[in-house]
């Protein structure tokens, strides 16, 4: 993303700046002087800046000073404020390589530095230039399921993590010249769908419809009606591969460091980023004519939803066009009509059936007066069941949180974008805090996290920075380190008391809603809050949580 930022400002790769506000914004708070730049100068010295930051050896990422200074002073205290992006992860390869660091606590710290410098570094750089590049996304109506694959289209579906060639596709896929291409071909237009994270990302911003999550990129295929599927990286199965065999579809890699063998690869490069976009569409188009319709069965499912949420609109949402502020947020969480807010993120698992751990834990979070936001995987899972729609306040949330909903125009639950907008969860935390009267610090407030089907490496960097920042974090399945009493406690207790957080392991999502209710109920009476107004703890008290 940073290097199509440097193209942006070189009018190269056909990427442009979308959002010049939050370039200005941006730059100011990287330490560039305005001084009558014009944009591309600015995007320029940015692009430098944040580029630097990944190879920065020394000092402090300039980005955790976003956080708020009680915060910050404590991760000083214990060192673990990141020094730069790659340099930490280096350290940890080094760590964990044989016969070097044997403490286990030790490890741990470093792993939550790691993971600082991937949520307040790596990802929250992605998610800001993103929105420059991109522009922010504004809330955007559109649909989700199998069903937005359409028997009378090309139907040419993206998938992986990177909306850097996604957003090209998407732009090339809407030039008259394609729209001719494939009408001559007996196509009455182009549907480009999404699976995984580039469907949120191509979601939030131009409500580009979605196929499904990661459990469902199979069956995408098997409704033999996708002409093409592009894929990048993270979150691609191997199996696609001799799945596409069975039908028409053509499989395209695009990524030099993830590509299948036998699979056909169109290599990315940001410099050729618009002419790649139209060559992945005439594919798709120029592959149509050999679908089998006798193969094609398309499952009658598509939800509406509502996604496109981000800290500053939601700003606007809450406080009104004239009075932008997150007061009538958190003056809901002092009154307790809202009992506090989780972000529900993270994957699908094959061991879990599918979306179910997502929707009964949002379902039981949301009956309890807890407003929820969502990204990734779980987001998906969620917008099927029809839960992103502002009508899901009336069906499924408590009475203070469908009082909000009602008198606010959203949904109970927030679609914040892909699992790089994670960032955005830790940026409204932040708004949540400088608002005033719920403490001074993220571990005081009324707030959990849960990844209740995750199982990407990169949930654990998400759980830890989430942990890290002082935040309860739940996931449905445990990590890899149950098999040592030492470290499962470490990270279940005593982490606490260093950073104000940790994990909470639950399989199931009844009793780990139990469990999030109490923790929020726990901080409520800490900050001498009033108890929840409309909803006791409705969900299994007394049953003991956490594996
Ligand atoms: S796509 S990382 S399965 S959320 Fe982000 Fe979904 Fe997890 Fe991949």
């Amino acid at each position: 993303v940073v290097q199509a930022l440097r193209l942006a400002s070189e009018g190269r790769g056909g990427f442009t700046i979308q959002d010049p506000f939050k370039l200005k914004r941006l730059a100011l708070e990287f330490g560039i002087k305005p001084d009558g730049k014009s944009n591309t100068e600015l995007a320029r010295e940015l692009a430098d800046r944040a580029s630097y930051m990944f190879g920065q050896q020394e000092g402090e990422l300039l980005l955790i000073n976003r956080a708020p200074k009680k915060r910050v002073e404590l991760w000083r205290k214990l060192g673990i404020v990141p020094r730069g992006i790659d340099r930490e992860v280096v350290e940890v390869m080094h760590r964990t390589t044989m016969g070097v660091d044997n403490d286990y606590q030790n490890i741990l710290r470093q792993g939550m530095r790691t993971a600082l410098a991937d949520g307040w570094g790596g990802s929250m750089i992605a998610t800001d230039l993103q929105d420059v590049l991109f522009r922010s996304p504004k809330p955007i109506r559109s649909s989700v399921n199998l069903g937005v694959l359409k028997r009378d289209q090309i139907n040419l579906v993206v998938h992986g993590h990177e909306p850097v060639l996604s957003e090209m596709i998407v732009a090339a896929s809407r030039e008259p010249e394609m729209l001719k291409l494939a009408n001559e071909k007996g196509a009455k237009g182009i549907v480009v769908a999404g699976i995984c994270c580039t469907a949120n990302e191509m979601l939030m911003r131009h409500g580009v419809p979605v196929v499904g999550n990661f459990l469902q990129q199979e069956l995408a295929l098997v409704t033999g009606a996708v002409d093409l599927m592009v894929v990048d990286v993270q979150c691609v199965m191997p199996g696609l591969r001799s799945l596409v065999g069975c039908f028409h579809t053509q499989l395209v890699t695009t990524s030099p460091k993830a590509r299948m063998p036998g699979v056909e690869h169109v290599e990315f490069h940001e410099e050729h980023a618009i002419e790649t976009g139209r060559e992945i569409v005439r594919r798709a188009i120029a592959n149509f004519p050999n679908r089998d319709p006798g193969k094609v069965n398309i499952p009658d499912a598509e939800s509406d939803l509502v996604a496109g949420f981000t800290t500053e609109n939601t700003f606007h949402f809450l406080g009104g066009r004239y009075r932008a502020s997150y007061r009538p947020l958190n003056d809901a969480i002092i009154d307790g009509r809202l009992r506090g807010a989780v972000g529900i993120v993270g994957c699908n698992n094959p061991n879990i059936m599918q979306d179910w751990a997502h929707i009964t834990l949002t379902k039981e979070l949301l009956r309890n007066d807890v407003l929820i936001v969502t990204s990734g995987c779980a987001a998906i899972a969620d917008a099927k069941c029809g839960l992103l729609r502002p009508e899901a306040a009336f069906e499924s949330a408590g009475p203070g949180l469908r009082e909000i909903c009602e008198a606010v125009g959203i949904p109970p639950v927030l679609h914040i974008g892909a699992c790089v907008d994670n960032s955005r969860i830790l940026t409204t935390l932040i708004e949540i805090v400088s608002e005033g009267g719920l403490g001074d610090d993220f571990s005081q407030l009324p707030v959990a996290g849960s990844a209740p089907e995750w199982m990407s490496e990169k949930a654990v960097a998400i759980g830890f920075y989430c942990v890290a920042s002082g935040v309860l974090t739940h996931f449905g399945t445990p990590h890899p380190v149950m098999g040592s009493p030492a470290v499962h406690q470490f990270i279940t207790e005593e982490v606490e008391k260093l950073v104000g957080g940790k994990f909470l392991f639950e399989p199931d999502p009844v009793k780990a809603a139990a469990g999030i209710i109490e923790h929020l109920d726990r901080k409520r009476a800490e900050l001498k809050l009033a108890p929840p107004m409309y909803t006791p703890n409705k969900v299994l008290q007394g049953v003991p949580v956490g594996v």
